[in-house]
């Protein structure tokens, strides 16, 4: 595969940008490759800027559920785009969005749209220990809630990509609040919710962990969640940045029937756009300045070309049958992705929720972050590098997901599983 002018501008960017990237997970550093450059993409898939054609399984880390240059999403973009870019004043597409989100997800009766995931989550919590006036928050290993200092503690995604413990430059008074427990483990949190319940000012939670590869939540682990956190008066919050319109159009929330107070949004409501939101109870979010003295404020937050591609996508979302047909496409990968393995003696473990999942290799099940971390690592770096040189662009890490999208055909899906195939008989050889 050709990759010269990839390198030529890699080179020309770690001059002036941090690694070369605007995101540390993109730097390829754990999978021993160096990351190509996209020039552009075309539904499923994306070329790069030496012409080499790949199907594309990040879909942006998450939000291009639709595909690339969706015509429905680009023209929203282009009609909203002739208006003005940015005005800082109100616009009627934030009510569009904010009463889409709203009449999606049954637990949200306010929301605030912010420009990122890292922001939703921040002031969500922010929020809780405001309404509660408590400090210590609880989350859990390998989720990942962004980067804001008070929740960089045992984080997944780019954290534990590089297999760095937290991140220097955060003062250990900013996590001193801060728990981490291992997810799926309800002995741990039960217990310290019995002591201190009435000192915990918010349970945040992936509902489907994301950021450790795929983690499912075992039967009752959101359930008790709800009941522990109703119990002591804890907010609980749903990060849903990842999950939310993307394993159902109301969410892990709505698959699983479990109400949080808050939750947190960002990717796919932004249709590729720079979106976050945080909403939920009237009650909590009636706080937030100027209704009330939790302050949070942004620049471009409910900017309007984002908020018109988010409408776009989610007008497209609810359309009737959407989220069967994409299961069942997810459906046809993760059968073709285990058939693969097992006719190639390798073992592995695809955990799967609706079209986002997780490949491990291991021949364990993977429940929480530790099991994820005991995967063969080295044998996903290879597995990765088989499946670019064929074609194939899954994320740079084992601590990652894969996302399925609406623009993924039948073509893409068989060529995905032939290229899967030949990389892990490449990794039996
Ligand atoms: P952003 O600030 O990156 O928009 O969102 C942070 C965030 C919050 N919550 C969850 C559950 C998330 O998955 C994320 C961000 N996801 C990662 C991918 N796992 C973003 C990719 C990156 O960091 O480049």
């Amino acid at each position: 595969m050709n990759t010269e002018k990839s390198q030529t501008l890699l080179e020309h960017a770690q001059k002036i940008i941090p690694g070369g990237v605007n995101s540390p997970v993109r730097a390829c550093r754990s999978v021993g490759t160096k990351p190509v450059f996209i020039e552009r993409g075309e539904g499923c898939r994306l070329i790069d800027v030496d012409g080499n054609r790949f199907i594309d399984y990040i879909g942006s880390w998450g939000p291009l559920i639709l595909g690339h240059c969706h015509p429905f999403v680009m023209e929203a973009i282009n009609k909203a785009v002739k208006r003005g870019t940015s005005f800082g004043a109100p616009t009627e597409l934030e009510i569009e969005l904010a009463e889409m989100v709203i009449d999606a997800v049954p637990s949200i009766e306010m929301i605030r749209m912010v420009n990122s995931g890292t922001e939703a989550a921040m002031s969500a919590v922010r929020l809780a220990r405001g309404y509660t006036n408590r400090d210590i928050i609880i989350k859990f290993d390998g989720c990942y809630h962004g980067h804001a200092d008070s929740l960089l503690v045992e984080a997944g995604s780019g954290i534990a990509t590089l297999g760095i413990p937290g991140s220097p430059g955060v003062p250990s008074s900013f996590v001193a609040h801060t728990i981490s427990l291992p997810y799926n483990d309800l002995d741990y949190i039960s217990k310290l919710m019995a002591e201190k319940g009435d000192k915990v000012a918010c349970i945040i939670v992936e509902p489907v962990a994301g950021n450790m590869g795929l983690v499912l939540p075992k039967d009752g682990f959101l359930k008790t969640l709800r009941e522990l956190s109703e119990k002591s008066g804890t907010v609980l919050i749903f990060d849903e940045v990842m999950t939310g319109f993307r394993v159902a159009y109301g969410g892990a929330q709505d698959l699983f029937g479990v109400r949080p107070d808050l939750t947190c949004f960002g990717k796919i409501i932004g249709g590729g756009l720079p979106v976050g939101a945080y909403g939920g109870q009237r009650k909590i979010m009636e706080q937030i300045a100027p209704a009330g003295p939790v302050y949070q404020a942004g620049t471009l937050s409910g900017n309007p070309l984002a908020m018109a591609a988010g409408i776009a996508t989610l007008t497209k979302l609810k359309e009737e049958g959407f989220y069967e047909k994409l299961d069942k496409t997810a459906d046809e990968l993760a059968t073709g992705l285990r058939l693969a393995a097992v006719e190639s003696s390798v073992n592995a473990v695809i955990n799967r929720a609706g079209s986002m999942m997780g490949l491990f290799f291991t021949d364990q099940k993977v429940c929480n972050f530790a099991d994820a971390k005991m995967s063969d690592q080295a044998i996903f770096a290879q597995y990765y590098r088989g499946m670019l040189k064929r074609g194939v662009y899954i994320a740079p890490s084992q601590f990652e997901a894969l996302f399925v999208s609406s623009a993924h055909d039948k073509t893409a899906i068989e060529q995905s599983i032939i290229a899967a195939k030949e990389a892990m008989e490449d990794i039996a050889a």
